[in-house]
């Protein structure tokens, strides 16, 4: 049944010669149409892509991560070639959810856009989870999606027709802050650098243009004047100084103030005017670690301390915040789900957040309404200096010494509940599968003194106040949507983000959420992302264990049947050797709590001769 060779030649040779006879009709034909004649000129100088590729350089992204498709090929092209494959650099994904969720880490970090190239229609609406996740996160992403708008030049037979929309953002613009699909390409420069502004002003968010086709593969037009316009960032609003001062002294004449901050530090400075603050004060800060609000080891740090500050609280202090409501109100979530609130009668509630500016209505990420008596439509990093500034103007000698009776009492407080959580963490310490205290104790012994950075979300309470956490970059917070699937592609954005700066990248990956996305841990090994993911393998989607279980207790079922559906078993999934056939360093399973630090001290040796690795633990559940 073979082939044979000499015959498969010739209508190889058949083929070329039809083929050299399709260029010689590339000379146009005087008396053909003008369409007829462009219809098979082959070469082109500059298209309209690479006149893109400029415009987006102006905007210095570093990186672009995407899948290829054919309705960007333009654009893929322009950017490897006439671009020079840098400032952006390509980065090869695995799927287009990973791709925004690398650009969603990326940002958190970097505090710019990472750009990300779509394909038509499949590829957003691949991307959609994440791009959400992004729009409840705060976070600047760029999206760029392929589009095909005239039928007329579609190639049939192919996934031109069935690709193209004619309206793509449409499925994105509920939770996108911008998007444009411009038909020349001045309007396309135009709305590159509206879109990149857009994004980046308080509140930050998603932003999507699509690129049609035609645009990107036609010849730039002969004497066509094009110009990128220049970015002139839009500077966040400020409070106002009458609602300001309001505001300093209601806090300065309280006696229990607390702040409470959500996205408060957007940058290195944010952090540093949160404790400015609330030193002046002496007042309590919790974080909701959204981003690195406040320092987790700083005396006035009483996040694990949240309810029991807010019981004294006379005035709080809300900073950027999605969930004011759920910050000072208790939740039952029984039957008949119920609340209370924390704060007593009388207490005064002031907001300062960008949120106040920008609500769309169909998702409901905004919260439940928490009224307040002072609301200031401002970004609350941009306002905390000229606040400072009034706290410190208005605290008389006899205030600044109630204040330091205040600070050491909470600093006392703050002492014990570390010295608590220190003495619970010991619980299990030797139990296999491992606890999840252990783990975390055993990766901050091996990172705590280099400049390292988490690239995951303090969520264990194992964490969160065990490290010390005191530079903006040492966690990037939670995925704002709560989608899983982020996990492992926002560390490997971030650890790119992380690689110039020479930082020390770890994360902590739960494994529900690893098997959404695995392909990530690929584009990490491609492009020497080093980073060490750390499985907390507890092989179940766990938190749905613990729904279900709630529900049967209420149903008076039992518990026996809550793992189906919950468990990750039958077979365990072994990481390691997921990792390795994807090119990483691998470690595990471990589920001998004595064989965890060997195993980190090898892999964080492999990350920090530039690649990635993985550490694959079974850990107890929580
Ligand atoms: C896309 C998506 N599907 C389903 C859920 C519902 N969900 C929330 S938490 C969770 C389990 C997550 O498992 P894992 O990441 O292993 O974390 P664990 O709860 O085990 O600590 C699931 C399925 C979700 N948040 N997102
Ligand atoms: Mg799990």
């Amino acid at each position: 049944m073979s082939v044979d060779r000499r015959d498969f030649l010739k209508v190889a040779a058949g083929g070329a010669a039809a083929l050299a006879g399709s260029a010689k009709a590339a000379e146009p034909q005087e008396s053909a149409p003008p369409a007829a004649q462009n219809a098979d000129v082959l070469t082109v100088d500059r298209s309209g892509s690479d006149f893109m590729v400029d415009a987006l350089k102006t905007l210095d992204f570093e990186y672009a991560a995407a899948i290829p498709g054919s309705s960007f090929r333009g654009l893929h092209e322009s950017l490897i070639n006439y671009g020079g494959n840098a400032k952006p650099e390509w980065i090869t994904c695995c799927h287009e959810e990973i791709a925004s969720a690398m650009a969603h880490g990326y940002a958190k970090i970097e505090g710019k856009p990472m750009l990300v190239f779509l394909h038509s229609t499949v590829g957003l609406q691949h991307a959609a989870m994440a791009i959400y996740n992004a729009y409840c996160d705060r976070t600047p992403v760029f999206l760029i999606v392929g589009n095909h708008l005239d039928g007329e030049t579609r190639r049939p037979g192919t996934g031109d027709w069935v690709h193209a929309v004619q309206d793509p953002a449409g499925l994105v613009r509920d939770f996108t802050k911008f998007d444009d699909q411009p038909v020349s390409l001045q309007s396309f420069a135009e709305s590159v650098v509206r879109a990149y502004k857009i994004a980046m002003t308080p509140p930050q968010g998603p932003v999507l243009l699509a690129a049609d086709l035609t645009l990107q593969e036609r010849p730039i037009p002969d004497g066509a004047k094009l110009h990128v316009p220049k970015l002139a960032a839009t500077k966040p609003p400020q409070g106002d100084s009458g609602s300001v001062r309001e505001a300093a002294r209601l806090l300065v004449n309280a006696q229990n103030p607390v702040i409470v901050a959500d996205y408060a530090a957007r940058t290195a400075d944010g952090l540093k005017y949160m404790v400015e603050l609330a030193e002046a004060l002496q007042a309590p800060v919790i974080d909701r670690a959204s981003r690195v609000n406040f320092p987790s080891r700083h005396p006035l740090n009483q996040s694990e301390r949240a309810a029991e500050v807010m019981a004294d609280a006379d005035v709080v202090l809300g900073l950027e915040m999605v969930d004011f409501w759920g910050a000072v109100n208790a939740f039952r979530d029984q039957l008949y789900r119920s609340s209370r609130s924390l704060t007593k009668p009388g207490t005064r509630l002031i907001s300062i957040t960008s949120g106040d500016l920008f609500i769309k209505s169909n998702y409901q990420n905004f919260s439940r309404y928490q009224e307040v008596d002072l609301a200031i439509a401002a970004d609350a990093e941009a306002t905390l200096p000229s606040l400072i500034e009034e706290v410190k103007r208005l605290t008389d000698a006899g205030r600044r010494s109630a204040f330091q009776d205040r600070g050491a009492k909470l600093a006392a407080a703050h002492k014990d509940t570390i010295e608590r959580i220190r003495a619970d963490a010991a619980y299990g310490w030797d139990l296999s599968p491992v606890s999840t205290a252990r783990l975390s104790a055993e990766l901050w012994a091996q990172i705590k003194d280099k400049d390292w950075s988490l690239l995951s979300p303090p969520t264990s309470r194992w964490v969160a106040p065990m490290w010390n956490f005191d530079k903006y970059y040492q966690h990037i917070g939670f995925s704002g949507g709560e989608g899983l699937g982020y996990g492992a592609p926002a560390t490997v954005g971030a650890a790119l983000a992380n690689k110039k700066h020479g930082r020390l990248s770890v994360a902590i990956e739960s494994d529900g959420d690893l098997m959404m996305g695995p392909g990530s841990l690929w584009t990490a090994a491609h492009h020497r992302a080093p980073v060490l993911f750390v499985m907390r393998n507890n092989r179940a989607y766990h938190m749905e264990t613990q729904h279900i279980l709630r529900v049967a207790l209420r149903h008076g079922r039992g518990v026996e049947n809550s793992k189906i559906g919950t468990a990750l078993e039958d077979p365990n999934i072994n990481y390691a050797k997921i990792a390795e056939g994807l090119g990483l360093h691998s470690e595990g399973p471990i589920t001998d709590p004595k064989d965890l630090a060997p195993a980190l001290k090898r892999a964080l040796d492999t990350v920090q001769r530039g690649e990635p690795a993985l550490v694959d633990v079974v850990t107890q559940p929580r």
